[in-house]
């Protein structure tokens, strides 16, 4: 069932040189993305476990996470790369997620190669890896669990992340293309981007190369495309500007005891029609 978003997907990191995705939580932050014309929408734990007010440190579980990424992909029409963290178990639980986030017509999954359960990679100190034989042994199960449908496996090395090096993130990034990993998405949390540079120009296979520029805003479109990069996914930046944006309209509130203040600079009601469907239903059945 996820062919369709799959076959999208493919066919998009197939014709273009750079795919933008956006994180996002639930149905209107995808619609949202969507919106704003990004290619693809990436369903992140950390946008996620946020929206529930807890850690993402894999307290929630693959049910919670599928539904929310379910929830998405009724209200888009573009693709959905679920964040799977560690794959939520071994082998047998990635081979079994594969087929569950296919059958919901999620175009792709990526599981990281850290220990589960997993920390964000933001937070110091508390992230171990699997082996690589262990990581590769769960792509291939993801693979095998994928079945004839065209879902994208994305394999995501934290090498970089816990400081073991250019050399390993590389050992590591081939032993999972070899396992037969679509996309291999390598992460940094420096504040430069020219570890991740530097990835992507001593990288040779024909596999593509996503990341995640959070800590290393500031790199361009033009050094992306240098290194090879063609996957690049804004992971949080929904759920941080939303947090921002309804704290600061309740303190408004609050202070004023009044809501006249903000009214002109929130979203209308009708807007919210509009992205919820409201006339479509009006149209149809009223
Ligand atoms: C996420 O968005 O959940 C990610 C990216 O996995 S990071 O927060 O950098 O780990
Ligand atoms: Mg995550």
């Amino acid at each position: 069932m996820s062919t369709e978003m799959s076959t999208m997907l493919r066919r998009l990191i197939e014709s273009r040189s750079t795919i933008l995705a956006a994180g996002a939580h639930n149905g209107i932050s995808a619609k949202l993305v969507e919106r704003n014309r990004f290619d693809a929408i990436w369903a992140s734990s950390f946008e996620i476990s946020t929206s529930f007010a807890v850690p993402d440190a894999s307290i929630l579980t693959m049910s919670e996470l599928l539904e929310t990424a379910r929830v998405m992909a009724e209200v888009v029409g573009i693709p959905i790369i679920a964040d799977c963290d560690t794959g939520f178990g071994d082998a047998a639980n990635v081979y079994h997620m594969a087929h569950r986030y296919s059958a919901a017509g999620i175009a792709a999954v990526c599981i990281e190669d850290k220990r589960f359960p997993k920390t964000n990679s933001f937070v110091d100190g508390c992230s171990e890896l699997v082996s690589p034989g262990n990581f590769a042994a769960k792509i291939e199960s993801a693979v095998r669990g994928r079945g004839d449908s065209e879902l994208l496996i994305f394999a995501r090395t934290e090498a970089l992340v816990v400081g073991c090096g250019l050399d390993e993130a590389l050992a590591r990034a081939h032993a999972y293309a070899d396992a037969g990993a679509d996309v291999l998405l390598i992460h940094s949390k420096r504040r430069d981007p020219e570890e991740v540079l530097e990835f992507g120009r001593r990288w040779q296979r024909r596999t593509p190369l996503a990341c995640i520029p959070t800590s290393y805003y500031g790199i361009t479109r033009e050094e992306i495309q240098a290194a090879g990069i063609q996957v690049v996914i804004f992971a949080n930046h929904a759920m941080r500007s939303a947090v921002r944006a309804m704290d600061r309209t309740l303190a408004r509130i609050i202070s004023a005891c009044s809501s006249s203040e903000v009214e002109g600079q929130i979203a209308s009601m009708k807007e919210l029609f509009e992205l919820q469907g409201m006339d479509d239903l009006v149209g149809h059945f009223r």
